[in-house]
């Protein structure tokens, strides 16, 4: 049961039709009407065009709707105001700060603003762990009620990021977070927030870049919601043969590929496409592998949604639970045996992602033992999202979710808010740095919460309550989180994101139907790769299939 203390229920999004659906199922039925929707004319010839089929069909689906109430865009809280004057500590103080959260199966968390990864043999915290978050439900940042637990010094910008990337936010202005964090310098573009400490050059252009790398996030996020949407409509219709969503999780992703290098090697579970939508992987091949046809990078081998692509150090996932879990350990056990025989490589880290029920696998705890053991230079990433299918957590284990097993592995770790992609960036961003400045492994648990079915071949309101799921769509949405924020600094409105979202919606179902109408791969890949030279039994059977095929008069290309 996810809930979340002391806050209003927020107002529900401004929509320009009559209903909006909650939940996935709503967008290829607002594919058809996306042109109603646009802000300029142009935009409407751009899109009357769409696909009128997507929308006849929602079989077997589950739709909430929810009424449309107009409702007034929010008054900013008189502390933002558009930040054009600095704020006094008054104003700061006097915000309401919660001090817990409410996750599943109704555990408080303490909330903490201290952005302190445990290492062992440092006290671990007493009773529950807290939640690491640096934005609330409101899209404002952490106050300094707590702030003065934070320990800042250990925020250091990775030396291997690009501009184009978070880090620039949090590290120039981090350091600074209780004086400067909501002054009127925040993420200003081309300014200095710190008198005190001038930018040099390189910081200078990092700090450019800061507002176009958060509505950068902001856009992928939005990207991935519909791209699952889109793409789980097309499972229902029998376009594809499986699908699964990330409803919910999607600043886990931007906020921690953006904290990465392109370096370190990824090793995903399933649920982290956004991860490799950072790193660059196109519409066009997310299609391509879900329709399994011949330009799939892994040539039709895979159910739907097992990307891998090399070129972005991202490994391709297998459904087995737990296995990517020691291939990681293996890959940054490589990395620490490059760097101690002086090879001239470049530091990486390999970071896995594994849910929590992953985490009962027996693979997590010889991949944690070894991991420990050897200190290999890594970071175990846990999205602890309620449920593993229809299990909640609640089923799963009787301790404090799965960062409390860190210490006990001699590991260092953090909890972090999966659904604050400044925190997730953050706690990212220090972990890699630890795990290469030690040489040893990390763990982070980011708590969030799974919005969507398990997969296309489930049905979660069966087994939960709709209105836990309806709160975290209207309470703890990390896009909607972010889309606060960005309104706090006049970066976002309602004609902005009407015209991003149509914008994505209609590039996903271009990328989609481009993606159909390809062929599939050839027959002869079916025998290929593995061996050097076909072994007789394949042979024998890729003759058996040629004559099946010619028996039944398949043309097969
Ligand atoms: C070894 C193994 N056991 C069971 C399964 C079936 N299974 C697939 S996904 C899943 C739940 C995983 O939950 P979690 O790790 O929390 O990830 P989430 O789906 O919540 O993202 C299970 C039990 C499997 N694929 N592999
Ligand atoms: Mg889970």
């Amino acid at each position: 049961m996810l809930r979340v203390l002391n806050y209003p229920k927020p107002a529900i999004r401004q929509c320009s039709k009559k209903t909006r659906t909650v939940g996935c199922p709503s967008e290829a039925a607002a594919a058809t009407t996306a042109s109603s929707s646009i802000a300029t004319k142009q935009h409407h010839r751009q899109f009357s065009s769409l696909p009128h089929h997507l929308a006849r069909q929602n079989n077997g689906m589950v739709n909430i709707f929810v009424k449309s109430t107009k409702v007034p865009r929010p008054t900013l809280p008189k502390t933002f105001n558009r930040l054009k004057k600095p704020l006094k500590e008054e104003d700061v103080t006097t915000q309401h700060v919660p001090s817990h959260l409410s996750y599943a199966s109704n555990k408080r968390m303490p909330i903490t603003s201290e952005m302190r990864i445990v290492q062992p043999g440092e006290d671990t915290p007493s009773g529950i762990w807290p939640v690491f978050r640096m934005m609330d439900e409101s899209g404002n940042f952490r106050q300094p009620d707590n702030a003065r637990h934070t320990n800042v010094s250990k925020i250091i910008p990775p030396k291997h990021h690009d501009l184009l990337q978070l880090q620039s936010a949090l590290t120039i202005q981090y350091p600074h977070f209780k004086h400067h964090l909501l002054s009127s310098g925040l993420f200003q573009p081309s300014k200095n927030p710190y008198p005190d400490m001038p930018l040099n050059k390189e910081e200078a252009e990092a700090a450019d870049d800061v507002k176009n790398t958060l509505l950068r996030a902001h856009r992928q996020m939005i990207r991935l919601r519909k791209m699952d949407t889109i793409l789980h409509n097309a499972q229902r219709q029998g376009r594809i043969s499986f699908y699964m969503t990330h409803h919910g999780e999607e600043a886990i992703h931007m906020g921690s590929a953006s904290a990465l290098s392109p370096q370190d090697v990824i090793f995903a579970q399933y649920r982290e496409a956004g991860l490799l939508m950072w790193r660059g992987f196109t519409l066009e091949q997310f299609c391509n592998q879900c329709f399994s046809n011949d330009h799939d990078l892994g040539k039709g081998r895979q159910m739907p949604i097992h990307y891998g692509c090399r070129a972005l150090n991202y490994q391709t996932v297998s459904s087995p639970l737990g296995t990517q879990i020691t291939q990681a350990v293996g890959a940054a056990y490589k990395f620490k045996l490059d760097a101690m025989n002086n090879k001239e490589k470049e530091a990486a880290i390999s970071i896995v992602y594994f849910g929590e029920g992953a985490a009962s696998t027996i693979d997590f705890h010889s991949a944690c033992n070894f991991a420990a053991t050897l200190k290999t230079p890594m970071i175990f990433f846990c999205r602890n999202n309620g449920y593993a299918i229809s299990t909640p957590v609640e089923d799963q284990y009787a301790g404090d979710g799965i960062i409390s097993r860190a210490p006990g592995y001699g590991m260092s770790g953090i909890r972090v808010d999966g659904n604050d992609v400044f925190a997730v960036h953050a706690a990212v961003a220090e972990a890699r740095k630890l795990a290469l400045e030690t040489s040893a492994p990390v763990m982070i648990e980011a708590m969030t919460y799974r919005q969507g079915h398990h997969s296309t071949s489930d049905d979660s309101s069966r087994y939960r309550d709709m209105d836990e799921v309806q709160a975290a769509q209207d309470v703890t949405d990390p896009i909607l989180r972010m889309d606060k924020f960005l309104r706090h600094y006049g970066w976002m409105d309602d004609d902005a994101v009407a015209l991003i979202e149509d914008e994505e919606r209609v590039t996903v179902l271009r990328a989609m139907e481009a993606a159909e109408a390809r062929p599939g791969p050839k027959l002869d890949t079916m025998f290929t790769d593995v061996y050097h030279e076909k072994p007789p039994h394949l042979l024998r059977q890729e003759t058996e299939l040629r004559q099946h095929l010619k028996r039944h008069d398949i043309v097969y290309h």
